[in-house]
């Protein structure tokens, strides 16, 4: 049988292709026959590209349905689907490019002109999508046959690569298999009871886990449909909630439709299901959300490197504070540092098991190893609780990460950045609690000369979400008897600094 995550998805997809799959912004509605036709035409585009199974392509595009209908081309030719955060900046973009080799790389028609010489360099053959679908990738596939040939894969072959940045060093390639991804959808299309019928409205970025193989890979499995919207704005959120079922959102999402006097139990008749996740939300909001609405949100918890491994459930105690419990098929554990298995009801370092846990790092095999327990369980770096009765807390995390708006900032990198402008002598970030993000980037210096505006002048060098949102100058920072910077006295000193009033 062929493993491709294609075929897979594919068979989910009603025998009457023109039903409507996914709809823009504008109302533009997509049926699944102008989607696979499309897609088609792009597969046929890559391999004449010369893009063969097992190729990474690059893709760094706002989000639109061509954006899904190149997606699904590369499943369907059995490349590795490769996307980047939008706003990387050109130093970033160099690295991932380089480590990865893609033979295609596409991004919009307005970063063509730079990323034209570093595709040279490695090689990729450079096409150009924007957020309206104009550009050579649609251009150059409008007049090709639509290839409907679907590359045969086993469920071991890698079919995406994503990068997460780490604690130390350079950022790492994940490595997703058609098993992983598979496993996970199939498996949260069932505890999720996703059902014919089903309306997901999609704001979420198409360049992380759970825009692409939560949200999008399961109203694929589902067939349909998606309300698709470039970007979240509350408002046209609610507009659109009458119509739908599901929302999948990060806490800030569930703030800023709280901080709307248009979200009431009737604005959201139709929905059955809230689902939040890749940050912690607040009991508060939690409460909030189920006090106007009438509903209690789902938490659910995943990382890049595992996809989902746990959810509060449908039908059931859905309990504020916790992200319910292990996924059938995964096993999750508390260990301390060393590996041991932590008492019940201790906390430990959360540790999991499973189909969705992925292959390995790129080209890092000291680094996977690093990260995996002999008996194949992945150390997550989350610190974690598991009750008696199997609802799994996270209390906080073992490693150094901040998470803005349900995106990873690694300190260590911003704190590189820092040390390299003129003025510093050493800094430290840490985050802080932050009203609309959840947690907002602070950098704590220390100065031999005023370093002027510090957020300006590292956005060449670093993603706009990863700049410091407060910056302290201090006259030494907190040490510990070796030498290590003590960022949990950071942590309390700053810890008010967003907070209103
Ligand atoms: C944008 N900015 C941010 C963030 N997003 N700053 C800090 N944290 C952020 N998350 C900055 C921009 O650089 C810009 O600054 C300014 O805010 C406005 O940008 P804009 O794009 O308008 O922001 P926004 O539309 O308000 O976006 C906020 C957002 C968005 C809606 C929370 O970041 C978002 O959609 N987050 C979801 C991320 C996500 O999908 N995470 C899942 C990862 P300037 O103008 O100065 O440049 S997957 C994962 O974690 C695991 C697997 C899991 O469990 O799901
Ligand atoms: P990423 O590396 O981008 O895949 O982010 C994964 C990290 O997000 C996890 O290791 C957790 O620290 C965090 N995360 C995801 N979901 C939750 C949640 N529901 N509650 C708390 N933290 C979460």
């Amino acid at each position: 049988m062929n493993a491709s995550l294609f075929a897979r998805l594919v068979s989910g997809f009603p025998a009457d292709r023109a039903k409507v799959f996914l709809e823009t912004e504008d109302g533009t509605e997509v049926s699944f026959a102008t989607m696979l036709a499309a897609a088609g035409r792009i597969a046929t585009l890559l391999r004449g590209a010369g893009v063969e199974p097992g190729d990474r392509v690059a893709v760094q595009v706002e989000k639109s349905a061509e954006a899904v209908y190149l997606y699904l081309a590369c499943l369907q030719v059995g490349a590795v689907y490769l996307p980047l955060n939008t706003a990387c900046t050109a130093t970033e973009l160099d690295y991932f490019l380089t480590d990865s080799e893609p033979k295609a790389l596409i991004c919009d028609p307005a970063a063509a002109e730079a990323a034209a010489p570093l595709a040279a360099v490695v090689g990729a053959r450079l096409l150009t999508l924007g957020a309206d679908g104009a550009g050579s990738l649609i251009a150059e596939s409008a007049g090709l046959v639509s290839d409907r040939q679907v590359t045969e894969r086993a469920g071991g072959d890698v079919v995406a690569i994503l990068y997460t940045s780490g604690t130390t060093g350079r950022s790492k390639g994940a490595m997703l298999t058609h098993d992983n991804l598979w496993a996970n959808v199939a498996t949260l299309h069932w505890l999720w009871g996703f059902r014919p019928g089903d309306v997901l409205v999609h704001a979420l970025p198409l360049y992380h886990t759970h825009g692409l193989f939560v949200a999008l890979n399961l109203m694929l499995m589902n067939g349909g449909k998606l309300i698709l919207l470039p970007r979240f704005e509350a408002e046209a959120v609610i507009d659109r909630l009458a119509r739908a079922t599901v929302l999948m959102g990060v806490p800030t999402f569930y703030t800023r439709l709280l901080a709307s006097p248009r979200l009431t139990k009737e604005a959201v008749s139709g929905t059955r299901l809230f689902i939040s996740g890749s940050a912690p939300l607040l009991t508060q909001t939690h409460a909030e959300f189920e006090a106007r609405t009438g509903q209690r949100i789902l938490e659910r918890y995943g990382m890049t490197e595992t996809g989902m491994s746990a959810s509060n459930p449908l039908v059931g105690e859905r309990r504020a504070g916790t992200v319910g419990m292990a996924l059938p098929g995964v096993e999750l554990r508390v260990c301390d540092a060393g590996g041991a298995p932590a008492p019940a009801g201790e906390v430990g370092v959360l540790e999991v098991r499973g189909p969705n846990v992925f292959k390995g790092y790129w080209r890092m095999p000291e680094k996977s190893a690093a990260e995996t327990r002999a008996d194949g369980f992945f150390v997550t770096g989350d610190l974690a609780t598991i009750g008696a009765d199997g609802y799994v807390t996270i209390v906080g995390r073992a490693k150094d990460l901040v998470i803005s708006g349900g995106l990873n900032i690694y300190p260590k990198e911003v704190e590189e950045a820092l040390d390299a402008l003129p003025g510093v002598i050493e800094s430290a970030v840490v985050g802080a609690p932050h009203p609309d993000l959840g947690e907002a980037v602070v950098a704590v210096l220390t100065v031999s000369a005023d370093p002027g505006d510090v957020p300006a002048a590292l956005r060449a060098r670093l993603s706009g979400f990863k700049l410091p949102r407060h910056v302290a100058v201090v006259e030494t920072l907190p040490r510990n008897s070796m030498g290590k910077v003590q960022k949990n006295l950071l942590r309390e000193r700053f810890r008010d600094v967003f907070q209103a009033g």
